[in-house]
């Protein structure tokens, strides 16, 4: 990458000493960087070689190191943080203490918010927008030429999350310069749903691209605010008449809708955003662009290549490193299983089908399954409403998405004692995606729910035997939670899940150590209990996190025996303060207690593997503890030896 445009930039001034003709080259570039990167690495794709050219433009004619840029979902941000000087980072995307594959403010002034999630920029630039008002900071034509500009860029589908539409609502009232960039790919991960993506549809097949050649119409008197654009220079009023959508949507929320315009066409849009960047009221700029675009194989597939895995391309064939059967397919198998057998059974995801595997369920029950797009609330309360009609819904999520619908999850699911169904994928630490992304907060948000049951899957079998259960149960709100990774089958028969029962996977005659622990951590826990003493560590699958296993806990404690609780989930919250406050409420003595969690920090970027063993909850660390605990004056080994309660002594 020696002697090219883009290994000359170090920050935008670099940029704009580019001549126009030659942005299109840096453009091919940074394509090829960043492609060449997510070969190696994984990472986002599709999005971000849809953006180059906006992004160019947008650095090229706006100074971001004072106007703002605040990005939605932020997963196309790799063009952006090339062009403020970070191709250095780039040969470690998304790998720890590399590049990250969001926006990051600790990487770069550059970046304002540190996001993931859909929905956000609308209403995080407004409120910079009214924060620099304020501060006296704020970009005024006549009167603070030199003053921050705000700039909202948002995809088709991000523009249709509830929080985009609230911002929208409320953007439209500012009264100062504010332009949202509508990167419009006609693309979700998968196909955008609902009316707005068909409006948006209707738009791209309809219309022609508005340029400044266009004549001339008498629009001003039509626009809302239209007198606004008073002090514009008369080249300026006439090239953006020409540009504006008059029958836009747009306009009915007080924005002055431009475009849409072509995506790619480097010249076109630098000029245009020239004209616009200096308007004293708020702007959507409605541009086209191809997801994906500058390779076949992303152009023609946006979705698979949305973010994949590391790939190789050959000259005929493209190829996708598989991995071994992830929890995701397991559940998919599973959810099409219990659907052919239950007819009432429903399904929702909110704009992740293939990530959830929903996709399945879409194909084999379509009249049984959706896709509402980027909405998990309505998702949620949709499902909620399906159930108060006698139906079986089971709403599928990310973990991190979940938070999204926490008050449904509350007030027209549990509140209601309504059966909704949810199964949680991604919970616990999620890899390259980083803190964005992690599922550290569903046991704790899910706890509060009077009644909610709670339950964790260790291996297919367990996840089987959950929804098995789930799909029987019929009193309210109840979750099951799974990780981004492989699944793999412990042996023997998986016994089914009963109310508040935790299994037993490895018992001995002298317990020493009894460790409890939720979901996939259990098999750590078998392999760390065989490191350090076979003998005398105990291992359980805890299986609920609501209701814990009082029994068990009490049958420990009350023998003075310790117990280790570990899971992949904030250590506030979750199952080891469930387990803490059952042993409290059953005045047991809760400082034999250790608890292993996810720390009360921020776990960044990286491969799960080494997210887990940062927060000590992979073999090893669960293995250290277990020594500490063992090896510590209070343990039971220097008091009396316990048994194993009887009742619970079962052959591994
Ligand atoms: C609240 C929330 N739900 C789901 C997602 C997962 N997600 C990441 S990107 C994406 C699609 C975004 O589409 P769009 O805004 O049009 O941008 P594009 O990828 O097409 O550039 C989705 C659904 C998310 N980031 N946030």
């Amino acid at each position: 990458m020696t002697n090219t445009l883009l290994s000359m930039i170090t920050s935008p001034t670099d940029l704009k000493k580019i001549p126009i003709a030659s942005l299109p080259t840096l453009a091919s570039e940074i394509r090829h960087v960043i492609c060449e990167q997510v070969k190696q690495s994984g990472g986002h794709l599709a999005p971000n070689l849809g953006v180059v050219e906006l992004m160019i433009a947008l650095h090229y004619v706006f100074d971001f190191s004072s106007d703002r840029l605040l990005f939605d979902i932020g997963h196309q941000c790799y063009p952006h943080k090339l062009l403020t000087g970070r191709l250095h980072l780039l040969g470690k995307l998304r790998q720890r203490g590399g590049m990250s594959g969001f926006p990051s403010p600790d990487e770069s002034p550059f970046d304002l918010f540190t996001v993931g999630h859909a929905g956000t920029a609308i209403s995080t630039a407004v409120g910079m927008a009214r924060g620099d008002d304020h501060q006296g900071e704020a970009f005024r034509r006549e009167s603070n030429p030199s003053g921050r500009r705000v700039v909202a860029f948002v995809g088709d589908a991000g523009i249709v999350n509830g929080v985009s539409m609230e911002g929208l609502n409320n953007a439209g009232t500012l009264k100062r310069q504010f332009l949202i960039v509508l990167n419009d790919n006609g693309m979700s991960i998968a196909k955008p749903q609902g009316a707005i993506a068909g409006y948006f549809d209707h738009l791209r097949v309809g219309s022609t691209y508005r340029s400044m050649k266009r004549a001339a119409k008498n629009v001003m008197g039509h626009l809302p605010g239209g007198s606004m654009l008073e002090g514009v220079s008369h080249r300026m009023t006439e090239m953006l008449k020409d540009a504006i959508f008059e029958d836009s949507w747009f306009e009915h929320f007080g924005l002055l809708s431009i475009g849409p315009i072509d995506g790619h066409d480097l010249p076109s849009l630098i000029e245009m955003l020239v004209e616009v960047k200096d308007v004293n009221r708020p702007l959507l700029l409605h541009a086209h662009t191809i997801k994906g675009k500058g390779f076949e194989y992303t152009e023609n597939n946006a979705t698979m290549f949305h973010s994949p895995k590391p790939f190789e391309v050959n000259k005929a064939s493209v190829k996708v490193q598989q991995s071994d059967r992830s929890f995701t397919a397991a559940f998919a198998d599973c959810l099409c299983d219990l659907m052919s057998r239950d007819d009432a059974i429903v399904v929702s995801t909110a704009a992740m089908p293939d990530g959830t595997g929903v996709d399945k369920a879409l194909e084999q029950f379509p009249n049984r399954s959706w896709d509402t797009g980027i909405c998990e609330s309505h998702a949620l309360d949709m499902m909620a409403g399906m159930a108060k009609t006698g139906c079986k819904p089971f709403f599928v999520v990310y973990s991190t998405f979940l938070q999204r619908a926490f008050d449904q999850a509350f007030q027209e699911v549990a509140l209601q004692g309504l059966p909704v169904r949810f199964c949680i994928d991604r919970a616990g630490v999620v890899g390259g995606d980083g803190s964005v992304h992690h599922g550290f907060c569903d046991i704790a948000l899910l706890r509060l729910m009077p009644e909610a049951v709670l339950m964790a899957a260790i291996d297919e079998k367990s996840l089987r035997a959950a929804m098995e259960y789930m799909t029987e149960y019929n009193c309210g709100l109840s979750a099951v939670r799974y990780p981004r990774d492989s699944v793999h089958d412990l042996e023997g028969d998986c016994p089914a899940f009963e109310l508040g029962k935790a299994r037993q996977l490895k018992a001995c005659k002298e317990t020493r150590l009894a460790i409890l622990a939720y979901g996939t951590t259990a098999i750590d826990a078998l392999e760390a209990a065989d490191r350090v003493d076979p003998n005398h560590i105990s291992v359980f699958d805890a299986r609920f996190a609501k209701p814990v296993d009082g029994d068990l806990i009490q049958s420990f404690l009350e023998k003075n025996i310790p117990i280790l609780t570990v899971e992949d989930h904030s250590i506030i919250g979750g199952f080891g303060s469930a387990v803490l406050e059952e042993a409290v409420n059953r005045k047991l003595d809760a400082s034999r207690i250790t608890r292993l969690a996810l720390p009360d920090r921020w776990i960044g970027h990286g491969s799960r593997n080494e997210q887990l063993a940062e927060a000590g909850i992979d073999a090893v660390g669960i293995a250290a503890t277990a020594v500490t605990i063992l090896d510590s004056k209070h343990s039971p080994e220097s008091t009396e030896s316990c048994e194993s309660p009887e009742s619970l002594e079962v052959s591994t």
